[in-house]
């Protein structure tokens, strides 16, 4: 009965998924999709070893051209990203925006260095995360929290990291089909940056695909019975300075 029931829910919110629309600086909204290498649908990647999981892509195509603008930011800046359930919905009363509520689970930011970030080249990166929030001792999820903050997730850029472009990749997982792989879904768009007034740091890095295994417990992962107390992030530990 509980199994029918949690299929039935599934159903339910099945479409409701999120796109990472907007990248705000020390609070300051640069735009739009401005600088976001935003699919054209806002569907998961759940095959953790394609390379669509680098920057989206395959099952929901890119918008071509991609983004011709680099958005300026400064080592230590706070940042910003906005999600919404469609490149579309935002402040449209749409009740699964930024995302449907059952879509519960992580929230990740990682940076790859490369030396134009207008490259269409993806794979191959070594990228370091600087951002990760999963499942409070009360039970919450980051996603909660996004919600709660009208699809909003604010962190550091680390001060030491050096200056130069990067892609910056944001994530969030969504844990209600986790049982069992694939069954995680992944959403995740790549911002185009360039860094000033950086340091000399050297983080250690994965690699897209790869940071990630099918069944990494943060993965593969029953997020209803019996009630998860704990969860681990996929993925390394944030890199600090
Ligand atoms: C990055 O910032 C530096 C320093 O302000 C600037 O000289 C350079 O033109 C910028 N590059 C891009 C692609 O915006
Ligand atoms: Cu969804």
């Amino acid at each position: 009965m509980k199994n029918y029931f949690l299929a039935c829910s599934l159903l339910v919110s099945a479409s409701a998924h999120t796109i990472f629309t907007q990248l705000h600086v020390n609070g300051v909204a640069q735009g739009h999709t401005k600088g976001i290498r935003v699919p054209t649908y806002d569907g998961p990647i759940t095959d953790v070893t394609s390379n669509d999981v680098i920057c989206n892509g395959g099952p929901n195509p890119l918008r071509t051209p991609l983004p011709k603008d680099t958005i300026n930011v400064k080592a230590g800046d706070t940042l910003t990203t906005e999600w919404h359930h469609t490149l579309d919905s935002a402040g449209t009363g749409d009740v699964s925006d930024p995302i449907d509520k059952g879509h519960l689970g992580p929230i990740m930011v990682y940076l790859a260095k490369v030396d134009n970030a207008l490259t269409t080249t993806v794979t191959g990166l070594k990228w370091f995360k600087i951002y990760e929030d999963g499942m409070d001792a009360s039970g919450e999820w980051a996603v909660t929290r996004l919600y709660n903050n009208k699809g909003k997730v604010s962190f550091k850029l680390p001060s030491c990291i050096q200056s130069g472009q990067y892609l910056l990749r944001a994530e969030l997982i969504a844990l209600h089909g986790a049982a069992n792989y694939p069954g995680a879904q992944l959403y995740m768009e790549c911002a185009q940056i360039n860094v000033t007034g950086g340091g000399s740091a050297n983080p250690a890095t994965v690699s897209f695909p790869g940071a990630y295994k099918g069944s990494d417990p943060g993965i593969k992962f029953q997020l209803y019975w019996p009630k998860p107390t704990s969860y681990t992030i996929p993925g390394p530990r944030p890199f600090t300075c």
